[in-house]
């Protein structure tokens, strides 16, 4: 059985979302990030990086959100992915900008150490948050087809991926009915049994 490591309100979400989706039997370890805990020998062992989502499967370890969550959905009959290669292209597109930059955006709030020493630059990059959320929030409401999921008319793990990511969105700053579509999308993604089941959890949203 796949073994997920997570955080409570990370981007480990996504897959979180995916895992309720697909019916996946599945062991939880929650990664307790209040001591550290991805930073402990044991899980460092397993994830080098010491972020989560991890996956531990029969065949070894996987990391990265959109390659879990890629592996997931084709090892499911490619559930959550369209069949039209074109389509599916700008499923890994969104996945690629949401790792590349938004999420990038977003950790310069709390983990401006990953980049700068001095605390006063940390203090000027979590500054500039609400400004680069909100720009990745406008380039979403513009490029993204929400008809009415991210790229079309079925839901792909692109729209889980995105969730994780855009839940950020008010607690960086950013008001999210500036941004109707997107703001759309998010209430209807919030009123998935899969989402509302995890909330009612209250373990991992
Ligand atoms: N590109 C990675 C990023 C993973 C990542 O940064 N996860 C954060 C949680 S949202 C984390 O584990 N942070 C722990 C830390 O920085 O110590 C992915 O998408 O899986």
């Amino acid at each position: 059985m796949l073994t997920f490591y997570l955080a409570k309100g990370t981007v480990a979400v996504a897959v979180a979302i995916l895992l309720e989706e697909l019916g996946v039997p599945h062991h939880r370890r929650i990664v307790d990030f209040a001591t550290e805990g991805q930073r402990s020998p044991d899980y460092l062992s397993l994830n080098p990086k010491g972020r989560v989502p991890a996956i531990a499967t029969e065949d070894g370890v996987l990391t990265e959100t959109g390659a879990i969550l890629a592996y997931l959905a084709e090892a499911h009959g490619s559930a959550f992915l369209p069949d039209d290669l074109v389509t599916r292209a700008h499923v890994r597109e969104v996945m690629f900008y949401l790792a590349s930059t938004m999420h990038v955006a977003h950790a310069h709030k709390m983990r401006g150490a990953r980049w700068a020493d001095r605390p006063e630059s940390w203090q000027d990059m979590a500054a500039k948050v609400p400004d680069t959320m909100a720009d990745c929030c406008r380039y979403l409401e513009d490029a993204l087809a929400f008809a009415p999921f991210a790229v079309g008319a079925e839901p792909t793990i692109a729209d889980f991926y995105l969730f994780a990511v855009v839940r950020w969105a008010e607690g960086d700053g950013v008001t999210l009915t500036d941004t109707p579509r997107l703001s759309e999308w998010f209430e209807m993604m919030s009123e998935r049994p899969s989402v509302r089941k995890l909330i009612t959890e209250g373990e991992v949203l």
